[in-house]
């Protein structure tokens, strides 16, 4: 495959602005590149690729450092021909920082390490594909987040959960794909954006897959893992706690039981065997039917701290996922309040997990929402190490039908400030392991792709998988910068394209929210499917709503005094902030209230006028992205522009129907008439 819209920002296409290619042509006449890694291949390779495609010349190698004009590899190959202040530059990163630098007329791509050397490369690339001046680079850059980490949710029959694009890249029919091109040039993409870490199955383990960790599948699993490890990306496997009994029949899976340990550790000794590299276990236990340590009275330090303790010789990782809730609560009890859980959970157990344990926890309090509060509990357990996870399937932002540019969302929650040692303890800081001393932290998400030629369905979703890449290596690029970067390797760098795009994705985020579920208060979806509204559809049993609306108001009460008591779980200012009705922000306001719908907001406007102005607003914003992306028909390749156009249709359709239903049924709910006469259906 070698569409435009396979190759996503990795383009390549040839460089037309004569004096760009002029200075490309020179930079890159004799090249050296240091080393025998697999990952050295890989960057060489990818240098090749893209001079190929960008200057159509084959790349002339060298392996004298001294006459190459260009001179790649990591500090402990080219350290003598470096001068002092690169090397003492490269000394103060850490061992994935890398240096592009000018000098003497030759240009350095020199990482602390061969990880560094890779991303130094595509950082190189990067530049060339957005036609930068290359004549004089001063670059020093790192990683902020140590774990930079991809979860799928892919099945061995091939489905893949909240999979928004196709089948899965890596299963087919009950088996591991034989073919191993796609999953190749999956790495490429994930390492040209930094992602370190994958996961590749289904954090609910189903039968068959218990079994990955067997040597019925292990063989190919390290298959897999030897092409992630060559683009610097170490595999992990998800797990179901309850193997022991699954696969070997034992009576228990007891964390605190002699035999179940030993289990464990032959099983880890077994795996290392076959992928001495293995990255270690993504857990979801005790939560949606998972089994887990509950069943035997133990808690979930137990459990995971039984696997990090199989895990440690071999410096493995536990991720364990802190999504833990009942979902079989009756909603109609204020006492149960699901946005408590994780902290009700995982707070009191600080301190005693392993060392070599990661506690992954959702960006929001519920289950990645339009628009969902911080968590409470990150940053709130200074003895265990945290990552925050993202989803980058659009789960409840779209589906990938509609647009939903998500980088300002996880930006947000990245500056939010949680004050837990005070001003400036940002979960940007906390995941980054700058406010507490965590050994390891970062960021986990979950992906978006499938075997769709254009991986992601809607070819602007690709955006979210590039952003999401850009932004946790560093946090300071703003949304803007993150859609131009993106849109110049994916479409090229028109000023009238990067402009119109660059807008669309800024916007789509808000545009989103305005037709569906307002001010914070969630869901309203389809139960089950999570796409087009359901304003009464509540997941799992037939009592109670999401939003608690009846005829004088809607919202939930989480306040201390009437409510759940959920903002107290934060720290000052934000649990007054939360707390005051007055002092909560509009966009959050029924997530943490019920209010009357003649309550006003910040904003002037009362609630339900809100709803009206949004929900009618949201729609029309639709068609103007619509007229927005026709405009651009004759800039760009058919494929991807009718793909776009045809999940504008698609949008459309929804957005009336979000519209229609909210405005329909709040209306009726409250017997409001909107102010300005707009017909509700
Ligand atoms: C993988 C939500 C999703 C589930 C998902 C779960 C999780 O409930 O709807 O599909 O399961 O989150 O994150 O574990």
């Amino acid at each position: 495959m070698d569409s435009s819209k396979y190759k996503m920002w990795l383009q390549y296409e040839i460089c037309t602005v004569e004096q760009v290619n002029v200075q490309y042509q020179s930079l890159l006449r004799n090249v050296v590149i240091k080393g025998n890694d697999p990952i050295i291949f890989s960057a060489k390779d990818e240098l090749q690729r893209a001079v190929k495609g960008m200057l159509d010349h084959e790349l002339s190698w060298t392996e004298n450092v001294q006459e190459a004009n260009f001179v790649i590899g990591n500090i402990n190959e080219v350290a003598d021909f470096l001068k002092e202040e690169q090397r003492q530059l490269l000394t103060d990163l850490t061992e994935e920082g890398y240096i592009v630098q000018t000098s003497n007329q030759k240009t350095y791509i020199v990482g602390n390490t061969d990880k560094g050397v890779l991303y130094g490369v595509h950082h190189f690339i990067r530049l060339m594909q957005i036609n930068s001046d290359l004549s004089q680079l001063q670059i020093v850059e790192q990683p902020k987040n140590q774990f930079r980490m991809i979860n799928q949710w892919d099945n061995l029959d091939g489905t893949v959960e909240r999979g928004y694009s196709g089948q899965s890249i890596f299963y087919q029919n009950g088996k591991i794909v034989k073919d191993k091109k796609r999953i190749r040039d999956y790495a490429r993409y994930l390492s040209s954006v930094g992602i370190n870490a994958i996961s590749i199955n289904n954090v609910n383990v189903w039968e068959e897959e218990t079994y990955f960790i067997t040597n019925k599948y292990l063989a190919e699993i390290k298959a897999i893992a030897d092409i992630f490890s060559a683009y610097a990306i170490r595999l992990y496997l998800s797990i179901n706690f309850a193997s022991p009994m699954a696969i070997d029949g034992l009576s228990t899976a007891d964390p605190l039981n002699k035999e179940v340990k030993q289990w464990w550790k032959e099983k880890v000794a077994e795996i290392y065997e076959y992928i001495p590299d293995f990255g270690g276990f993504v857990v979801k236990a005790d939560s949606e039917h998972r089994p887990g340590p509950f069943t035997y009275n133990r808690d979930h330090a137990d459990g995971a701290n039984m696997l990090a303790e199989a895990l440690e010789p071999y410096d493995g990782k536990v991720v364990w996922r802190c999504f833990v809730y009942n979902c079989l609560q009756d909603w109609r009890d204020r006492a149960t309040d699901r946005a408590r859980a994780a902290y009700d959970h995982f707070k009191p157990l600080d301190g005693r997990f392993h060392e070599n344990v990661l506690l992954q926890i959702k960006n929001g309090p519920m289950d990645f929402q339009v628009r969902e509060p911080v968590s409470p509990l990150l940053g709130a357990m200074p003895q265990t190490n945290q990552l925050v996870e993202f989803q980058v399937a659009q789960e409840y932002t779209g589906q990938q039908i509609d647009l939903c540019y998500l980088i300002p969302q996880w930006k947000q929650v990245l500056d939010f400030d949680t004050h837990i040692k005070g001003t400036g303890s940002t979960i940007s800081e906390i995941v980054a392991g700058n406010i507490h001393a965590y050994k390891y932290s970062g960021i986990a998400a979950v992906s978006n792709i499938g075997d769709d030629e254009n991986w992601t369905g809607h070819t602007l979703a690709q955006a979210n998988l590039y952003g999401y890449g850009r932004l946790i290596w560093d946090p300071s690029l703003s949304s803007q910068e993150i859609a131009e970067e993106w849109i110049s390797q994916t479409f090229g760098n028109q000023k009238e394209v990067v402009e119109k795009i660059g807008s669309m994705l800024l916007s789509s985020w808000t545009i989103y929210e305005n037709y569906t579920a307002p001010l914070g208060v969630g869901w309203m979806v389809t139960p089950g499917i999570h796409y087009g509204p359901n304003i009464d559809g509540y997941e799992y049993s037939r009592w109670g709503t999401y939003h608690f609306a009846d005829r004088e108001g809607i919202g939930v009460d989480r306040t201390i005094e009437t409510g759940t008591g959920y903002t107290d779980q934060y720290e000052e200012p934000n649990r007054s902030i939360y707390n005051i009705l007055s002092e909560c922000p509009d966009e959050l306001l029924l997530f943490f209230h019920h209010v009357p719908y003649k309550y006003t907001l910040k904003n002037g406007e009362t609630v339900i006028q809100h709803i009206y102005n949004t929900h009618f607003k949201g729609y029309e914003q639709v068609e103007d992205l619509m007229d927005s992306w026709n405009s651009l028909e004759s800039l760009m390749d058919n494929d991807r522009f009718k793909n776009v156009q045809d999940r504008f249709r698609r949008q459309k359709i929804n957005a009336k129907e979000w519209r229609d239903q909210i405005n329909s049924y709040f209306y009726r709910k409250s017997g409001i008439a909107d102010q300005y006469n707009r017909t509700i259906y």
